[in-house]
């Protein structure tokens, strides 16, 4: 094997490692070795691993491999998210069970994983479809039930009509399917939901915790999404009401300013205070606001519509009698679904004052021109006007004060408000875990016991589970009746499963103990590995699946099952790879496929090409990087690797010191590059290692020389971390049978060889040199000045202190005295 011939390097050593197993986390409670938990957000089974696949799995394996050789005990697990939809459609289009689909592909990729050389601990494999998995699904349910945290209720949701199926408000984008891109439609219905609006302040509080873990655009979109808002609700009485209403405000300082009062549309205030005469008006206004998505109801390009609902809000502080209108602009779902308006101070209410004349009045004078004017709103800071009590405060004077009279006088409060909607649960699909309820007539919603779980799936298949608006599993009679747990009397399953995000809001506790049977995981082993350490996936999990997870740790930190409340402590999410500057896709025909990639230039070509691409948060454009460029390289690695003529072991002391230098140099840099997750960079300096050894091979101290086995093995170390094939052939070539390149321990740099040769530094006072200082080309400014402000030579040419100091490190310093 002289040439470099990749597939021949992973015949060999693929099933070399399958024996060995070097990968298993240790179990052993007594293990005195530093622990490391490594995670990949674990796949979809769509098909065979994709170019996305093969990016983010290489990138997380440097790490992964970086702990192996530091010597920690490492856990770095494989599973499936193998519940979910296209199983289920393709289970429809070829007349089979999403089961035969589902664990086909699961196989096809785990071959292609285990091809790929990732230093998984293949002994945790979970699959969240596996009854041993979705068993504790529904225990973990039952807990939520029980602390009111799983509940259900009837109201307005999103509904695919071609997928028939809800949505949860996350899965809508744009107003469409976020799945198949359908347009999403308003339906009423009866559905679980997970109380996530109780864990909304921590789920903000707690995100101090990541700082500096996380990147900051996922922060930012988590918190845009809790969506916290602070001002006050407001008690308005609407005439002829007995019960006051609510209205949610973060500007109460601008209450004296409010001229109007609008109720959303789709709020059921609006069809109760509707005067008949306005009635017929209100409703075909409601029907045609009914095909909007709220992304569109929110539309500040929008034109702004409505209709009087012939009724007066009376404002609490004033006494004033303001229009009520009903609106699209106003959401039914957020606050309390009505506002007051301030037309002056707020765009939205202004464009609708205009569009249907109602007043404009200024209570803060900010500078600016008069908004009924310009058609402009202001929402600076300024000097109350107007404003009774208010007048002459600042804005958030008026808030403090504004607040604490209504408080006193018992007419609001201050209120804070969040965006966050609660979670919900159920799907009208079968391919999920089912819901552990049974609706008994008398009893109304009964868990199934734990000791009944897991309640698994009746076996539907083919057009069984064709979209049908309701539920497949509503059609499997036999399963669905059954005994009341508590009365024993007739009663029904629960026919919806749980949305897939359920599943992995905590696989990653289970692969602490998959095999556990006493509940979902085992609390000690827990304690041992968690947090995660490092977590890497992609930015498009930047809302839900991280939000519920969190949500997901700190409920069972409530519960005491797990004792920290942040699950990932550190988020890497790589690029995409694109291709000729777009996306990949079907319609551009510009897909690339990795399993032919692997075919052409081996795995680890394909593996250093994506490390060695640019930043690992950056977007690989394929059609930029050259996999053929990266076999060169590792061909050129491996035959340094081959020529070197020193028996192993021995003393690397009386090697050349040059490349001595070299070698350690690139020990310490690709530390501290791995640390920082620069890993291209890192690759970069392994090519200059590579070059330094193959010149002192040919045209420096030759083969022999002790350094040239230094520079080799160091090389075969840092490069197992990106192509483990190569490296794995290369160590065994240098005489390392037995054992993998992969644990051989990571290189420490010698503080001796670190030691760059000193350059000289001259000092000029007032333009004329007074010294020249030996010192380090690594010297820092502040250091070097303070040197030459030490010299004898210096200080006689200096009256005091100097006027200025110019330091240009390490080689010049200007004083100007
Ligand atoms: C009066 C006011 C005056 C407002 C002003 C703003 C500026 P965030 O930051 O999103 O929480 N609002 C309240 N409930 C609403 C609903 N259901 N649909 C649409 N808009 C609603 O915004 C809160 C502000 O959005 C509230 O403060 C209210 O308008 C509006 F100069 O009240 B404000
Ligand atoms: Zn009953």
């Amino acid at each position: 094997m002289s040439e470099y011939d990749p597939q021949a390097l992973q015949a060999k050593w693929q099933p070399r490692w399958e024996e060995m197993d070097p990968f298993r986390a240790s179990e052993d409670a007594a293990d005195p070795r530093e622990r490391r938990y490594l995670l990949d957000m674990f796949p979809y089974p769509s098909g065979d691993l994709h170019m996305g696949h093969g990016e983010v799995f290489a990138l997380a394996d440097v790490i992964a491999r970086y702990w192996f050789q530091r010597g920690y005990n490492v856990l770095h697990p494989i599973g499936w998210d193998s519940f979910g939809l296209p199983a289920e459609n393709a289970a429809i289009k070829h007349d089979a069970h999403p089961a035969e689909w589902t664990y086909r592909n699961i196989e096809t990729q785990a071959t292609s994983f285990r091809r790929y050389g990732i230093s998984f601990d293949w002994s945790r494999r979970l699959h969240t479809s596996d009854a041993e998995y979705f068993h504790w699904n529904q225990w973990l349910f039952n807990r939520f039930f029980e602390r009111g945290l799983a509940y259900r209720k009837g109201g307005l949701v999103n509904w695919c009509p071609k997928d028939q199926t809800v949505l949860a408000n996350e899965q809508v984008v744009a107003g469409k399917c976020e799945r198949c891109g359908a347009d999403v439609i308003r339906r009423e219905l009866t559905q679980w939901y997970f109380k996530i609006t109780d864990y909304a302040q921590r789920l903000l509080d707690d995100m101090d915790q990541l700082e500096g873990g996380w990147p900051e655009r996922v922060m930012t979109m988590q918190r845009n999404w809790i969506g916290r808002s602070e001002g006050a609700d407001v008690l308005f009485e609407i005439e002829g009401r007995d019960e006051p209403v609510h209205v949610f405000t973060t500007r109460p300082d601008t209450l004296f300013g409010a001229t109007f009062f609008v109720v959303a549309v789709d709020a059921a205030l609006a069809d109760e205070i509707v005067t008949d005469e306005h009635r017929p008006a209100f409703e075909a206004y409601r029907a045609e606001v009914a095909k909007l998505s709220d992304i569109e109801r929110l539309s500040t390009e929008k034109e702004k519509t409505g209709v009087f609902l012939g009724r007066y809000a009376i404002n609490p502080v004033n006494g004033e009698r303001i229009p009520v209108w009903a609106a699209d602009y106003v959401l039914s779902d957020y606050g309390h679904g009505a506002i007051m308006a301030v037309p002056a101070h707020d765009q939205r209410d202004l464009d609708f004052a205009r569009k249907f004349g109602l007043p404009v009045r200024v209570v803060v004078h900010t500078g600016m021109a008069d908004p009924g004017e310009t058609g402009v709103a202001t929402s600076g800071d300024g000097e109350m006007v107007n404003s009774g009590p208010l007048d002459g405060l600042r804005k958030a004077e008026a808030i403090a004060k504004i607040i604490e009279v209504l408080e006193v006088e018992r007419k609001g409060r201050g209120a804070v408000n969040f965006r966050l909607r609660d979670w919900l649960l159920s799907r009208q699909r079968y391919w999920g875990t089912p819901i552990p309820i049974i609706h008994c007539p008398d009893c109304g919603e009964v868990p199934v016991p734990d000791d009944q779980l897991p309640v698994t799936l009746p076996d539907l298949r083919g057009e069984a589970l064709a979209p049908k608006g309701v539920s497949p599993l509503a059609s499997a009679t036999d399963w669905v009746n059954v005994e009341c747990p508590k009365c024993a009397g007739p009663a029904r399953r629960d026919t919806d499963t749980m949305d897939t995000f359920v599943d992995s809001s905590w696989y990653f506790l289970r692969y602490c103990s998959p095999g556990h049977t006493d509940g979902p995981f085992d609390v000690e082993q827990v304690r041992k590995w968690g947090p995660i350490d490092q977590y890497v996936g992609g930015v498009e999990h930047a809302v839900l699946h991280l939000l519920y997870s969190r949500f997901f740790t700190k409920v069972l930190y409530d519960m005491g099952m797990v004792g920290f409340t942040e699950p990932f402590l550190r988020l890497l999410n790589q690029g995409q790879v694109i291709n000729g500057g777009k996306a990949m896709s079907k319609s551009l025909g510009n897909g690339v496929d990795l399993g032919r990639q692997i075919d052409d230039f081996g795995v680890d070509a394909v593996r250093l090409t994506m490390v060695f691409a640019g930043p690992p948060e950056d977007d690989i454009d394929w059609a930029d990087v050259s996999p053929a460029a990266s076999q060169k390289f590792l061909a050129r690695a491996l035959r340094v690797m081959s020529e070197v003529a020193s028996e192993p072991g021995v003393s690397f002391d009386g090697g050349d010191v040059e490349l001595r230098k070299v070698t350690h140099h690139t020990i310490d840099e690709v530390t501290k590059l791995i640390e920082s997750q620069r890993f291209n960079v890192a690759v970069a300096r392994l090519m200059e290692l590579t070059s330094a050894a193959r010149k002192a091979i040919d045209s420096g101290p030759g083969a022999a020389d002790p350094a040239v086995r230094e520079a080799a093995e160091a090389l075969a170390v840092m490069l197992s971390l990106v192509a483990p094939y190569t490296a794995e052939e290369g160590w065994e070539r240098l005489g390392h049978v037995g054992g993998t390149v992969a644990k051989a321990g990571w290189p420490a740099a010698d503080p001796a060889l670190l030691v760059r040769d000193l350059v000289t530094c001259v000092v000029q006072v007032a333009g004329k040199v007074r010294d020249r200082l030996e010192v380090s080309p690594e010297i820092g400014e502040d250091e070097l000045q303070a040197l030459a402000l030490a010299s004898e030579k210096v200080r006689a040419h200096l009256q005091g202190e100097p006027r200025r100091v110019i330091v240009r490190a390490p080689k010049l310093v200007n004083i100007v005295p």
